[in-house]
């Protein structure tokens, strides 16, 4: 069983290490902007719900995010545990995420922290806008999730570090790199 998050500004690399450590790890890699998007796309009720918000780089309401994410961890994969990618991003999900991990009579093992500095993620952000597309990566969206961020979701680091959970990893280099550096920080407190 290993029950890891992935916690780091936009654009730090999270989804990008997220999938390739859970591939190692043999857990799902689940993304909260994965879900949303995909919705999104298919134009379901929740994603006609959520599009505008994204847009914006404004946080999902709790009300809607916290159930998504009971649900999803409810699926057959995750019964060995789960990397949650872009979740929990208030202290409203947090407390949410340790009642449902109660639930299950299990707790967290790990928050990575990828540490990248503001100018490379927007760096990053506006390559992946000229590569993607994604109607979320324009400057002045950009700049409000960096905001959002540094309010909301920041101050969430104090509480796992207070926990003792923090593997804190710098985000800054190949992708490879990176991968590996999580991959050994991991491994040092027996997760592998
Ligand atoms: P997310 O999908 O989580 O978007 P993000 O924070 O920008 O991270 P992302 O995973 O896309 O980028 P990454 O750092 O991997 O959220 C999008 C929106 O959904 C939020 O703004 C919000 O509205 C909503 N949402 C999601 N979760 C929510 C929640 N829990 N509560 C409320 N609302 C929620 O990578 C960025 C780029 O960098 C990529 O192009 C990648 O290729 C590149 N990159 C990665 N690693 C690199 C490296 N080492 N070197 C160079 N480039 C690299």
């Amino acid at each position: 069983m290993t029950n890891l998050l992935i916690i780091g500004p936009p654009g730090a690399g999270k989804g990008t290490q997220a999938v390739r450590i859970a591939e190692r790890l043999s857990i799902p890699a689940i993304s909260t902007g994965d879900i949303f998007r995909a919705n999104i796309k298919e134009q379901t009720p929740l994603g006609q719900q959520v599009s505008a918000i994204l847009d914006r780089g404004e946080l999902v309401p709790d009300s809607l995010t916290n159930d998504l994410v009971a649900d999803r961890l409810q699926q057959e994969d995750a019964k060995n545990g789960y990397l949650l990618d872009g979740y929990p991003r208030t202290a409203g999900q947090v407390e949410f995420l340790d009642g449902v991990n109660a639930e299950r009579g299990e707790k967290l093992h790990a928050v990575v922290r990828l540490v990248a500095d503001k100018n490379e993620v927007v760096a990053r952000l506006l390559k992946r806008a000229a590569e993607q597309g994604r109607s979320d990566d324009n400057e002045e969206t950009i700049r409000n999730r960096m905001d959002v961020y540094d309010r909301e979701t920041a101050p969430l680091v104090e509480i796992f570090a207070s926990r003792e959970l923090i593997v804190e990893v710098d985000g800054i280099g190949e992708v490879d790199e990176v991968t590996q550096r999580i991959l050994e920080a991991l491994s040092g407190r027996g997760i592998q």
